[in-house]
């Protein structure tokens, strides 16, 4: 990390905090850099979209979303629940939009989650026998994953499958198909979707442990023979405890196996986390609501605003660092406002953990960002 570049940077958050508490003096969103221009030599910009959003229902979101990203990820309409609701039954209304969303605006789509043991539909929950799961495994990942071959540019094939030691999460797929699932996943996927590339996605895999899980995870698929083709890394941090030395060793690991990696899902905290600071993004873990633990409702101070601003600022230095390596950085959501971090560990809480505030307007770290890639000057217009 170079101090200089840092300092610099901080000066720049610093000398915009001051305008961005001036209303006046905020920039209309015609007028603003965009992310998907400034990085476009070097990786897509990506934004989770809700399914308000894929229907352009608010317009402010609709202009700042084809202004400012490249990539298109469903926050969750392609979930198993919302699109494979029975056992003959699918759903593909807003996966459909979604994907005349992208053609439309010419972005990136990336399809998720293909398998994941959360969000099921409730008839998959209640499947007991191993004969079954594998029929609902089959008929899912041929139908879902066939429909959308050539519309989409990837699958995250297999979601989560980790627990934080490496070892294999305790779901349905594994108790009924065994160990060899997340290979089968794969097979499955491959032979529905020949043009779309494979991605395994999981959070806190730049941990050692869990790098050390998905590493085998990689190995087995293409000892087996079978492509994947890249590597999700979520990107669910918390300000206060950025692994910088994990993320950069995992981009380098993960490549070394010849993926692309890409950083999926980020977002970064700035709430007290009633369990540390590693965060996690297991929605089953929640905690009590308590007004100490959700010290910003009236807005964020000024310093942390400015923490938030320089550790983005810090993650895409190491993002432009191995630009060759990086498909991809997909934000959770398009503004503060919208982010699943208002209602986890704890419900009903005021976090910020994006670039764009809950009126849509530019935070310093979105300025920060910026300036990662320009290195001189304030990009304030
Ligand atoms: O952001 C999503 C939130 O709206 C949903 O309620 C939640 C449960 O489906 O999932 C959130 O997105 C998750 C993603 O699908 C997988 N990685 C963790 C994300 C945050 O929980």
């Amino acid at each position: 990390m170079k101090k200089g570049i840092v300092y610099k940077l901080t000066i720049a958050g610093v000398l915009f905090i001051s305008c961005y508490n001036t209303k006046s003096s905020r920039p209309p969103a015609s007028r603003l850099p965009s992310l998907k221009e400034i990085f476009k030599n070097d990786f897509l910009i990506g934004t989770a979209l809700s399914a308000e959003q894929i229907e352009e229902k608010d317009s402010s979101a609709a202009v700042l979303v084809r202004q400012q990203f490249n990539a298109v990820t469903p926050e969750n309409v392609m979930k198993a629940e919302i699109i494979h609701p029975q056992w003959e039954e699918y759903n593909f209304d807003f996966a459909d939009k979604l994907v005349d969303y992208s053609k439309k605006y010419g972005m990136e789509l990336t399809a998720t989650p293909l398998i994941w043991h959360s969000q099921l539909p409730p008839f998959v929950s209640k499947l007991n026998d191993a004969d079954s799961v594998r029929r609902y495994f089959e008929d899912h990942i041929a139908t879902v994953a066939g429909r959308y071959d050539g519309k989409t540019h990837s699958w995250e094939v297999v979601n989560e499958a980790l627990n934080e030691d490496g070892s294999l999460r305790n779901t349905v797929f594994l108790q009924k198909l065994g160990s060899g699932y997340v290979v089968e996943a794969f097979r499955l996927a491959q032979k529905a979707a020949p043009n779309t590339q494979l991605y395994y996605n999981d959070y806190n895999i730049e941990q050692p442990r869990k790098r050390a899980g998905a590493i085998e995870i990689v190995k087995k698929i293409q000892a087996a023979g079978v492509r994947i083709d890249g590597v999700g890394i979520q990107g669910h941090w918390h300000v206060d405890d950025v692994p910088l030395n994990y993320i950069e060793q995992s981009i380098q690991e993960f490549s070394a196996l010849g993926l692309q990696v890409a950083f999926t899902e980020l977002d970064l905290s700035v709430l007290p986390n009633p369990w540390g600071r590693i965060a996690s993004a297991d929605i089953s873990q929640t905690a009590q609501y308590e007004a100490q633990m959700n010290p910003y409702t009236k807005g964020l101070p000024d310093s942390v605003q400015q923490k938030l601003a320089t550790v983005y600022a810090r993650l895409f230095l190491l993002f432009l660092k191995y630009k060759d390596n990086i498909s991809r950085v997909t934000f959770w959501g398009v503004n503060d406002g919208q982010s699943w971090l208002n209602d986890f560990p704890i419900r009903g809480r005021t976090n910020y953990p994006l670039l764009f505030d809950r009126q849509y307007h530019p935070k310093p770290a979105f300025y920060t960002v910026i300036e990662t890639k320009k290195k001189a000057g304030i990009v304030i217009h």
